[in-house]
């Protein structure tokens, strides 16, 4: 049975793919900062017939994510499918006006923290020479929008560590996949927006908007792909979304 270690599984995107992956028959190891919330998680997916192991920290902790991860019992330390997921984006304003702190912790949580997983996870999948590291990026990593900045500049270095990764692995049959969503309806923009829901639910107005289901899918696609194919970036968008910064308001559906 393959493994799949889901980082920021208590929401949104990584909790869909939880889903998704375990249905497909994968055994789960989750990531969250949530104790509470992981243990229901995880006892409603056992409710439903999958294996899941859960390891709480928060992805920023080098110190901590280097215990969880040398802790794991012998029989989990093999995983085939890592889903660097945990991210967020904190305010929505002017380069020259945003906060320090939600600078902080957008680099250190989208960048560091997929650097922190995918340095203590992959020379597993290249002593086995298998593996999939699927990263979630996003639209705003192509190219930024108003008031995106930081966070538009974090989701490029995704990229470009996805594009990277890809190539030191190029000898070994490990792949790398940037899985770029749009507008996506999870907990996002209320992160974003400091709980402000009324701001949140903005973003989504007047488009149907992507779910964390329509991601999963992709992921799981990407991850269930044959060994000899890589998808090795794919761009998701809402069918009325075309970019970052266009986006048609008055959908049909
Ligand atoms: P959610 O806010 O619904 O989920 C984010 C998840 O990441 C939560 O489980 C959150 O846990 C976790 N997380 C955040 N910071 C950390 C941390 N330091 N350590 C561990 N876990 C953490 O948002 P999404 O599901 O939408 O976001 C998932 C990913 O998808 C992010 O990387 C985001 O940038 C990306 N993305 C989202 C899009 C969208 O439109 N929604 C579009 C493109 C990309 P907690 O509850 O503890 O904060
Ligand atoms: C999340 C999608 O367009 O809000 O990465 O940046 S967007």
């Amino acid at each position: 049975m393959k493994t799949t270690f889901i980082t920021g599984a208590t929401s949104g995107i990584g909790l869909a793919c939880a889903y998704k992956f375990a249905q497909a028959g994968y055994r789960l190891i989750l990531n969250g900062r949530n104790a509470d919330r992981l243990e229901q998680i995880a006892s409603e997916l056992q409710g439903q017939g999958a294996t899941v192991l859960t390891l709480c920290f928060d992805v920023r902790d080098r110190e901590a994510a280097q215990k969880a991860l040398a802790c794991l019992p012998a029989d989990w330390q093999t995983i085939d499918v890592l889903i660097n997921n945990a991210g967020l984006a904190l305010g929505l304003e002017k380069e020259y006006e945003g906060a320090f702190s939600d600078w902080d912790a957008m680099i250190d949580t989208n960048i560091k923290g997929l650097l922190n997983l995918t340095r203590l996870v992959v020379p597993g999948m290249v002593e086995r020479n298998r593996g999939h590291v699927i990263n979630i990026g996003s639209v705003a990593g192509d190219a930024a929008y108003a008031n995106g900045n930081v966070y538009c500049a974090t989701k490029a270095a995704v990229k470009a560590l996805s594009d990277g990764l890809r190539i030191d692995l190029a000898q070994t049959a490990v792949r790398v996949t940037n899985l770029k969503p749009g507008l996506v309806q999870t907990n996002f923009s209320v992160t974003r927006f400091h709980g402000d829901r009324q701001k949140a639910d903005n973003v989504y107005k007047g488009i149907k908007p992507l779910s964390g289901d329509d991601i999963a899918d992709v992921a799981l696609y990407a991850a269930q792909a044959p060994e000899h194919v890589q998808i090795a970036e794919v761009l998701v968008l809402a069918t009325h979304q075309a970019s970052g910064s266009v986006i048609f308001r008055e959908a049909k559906f």
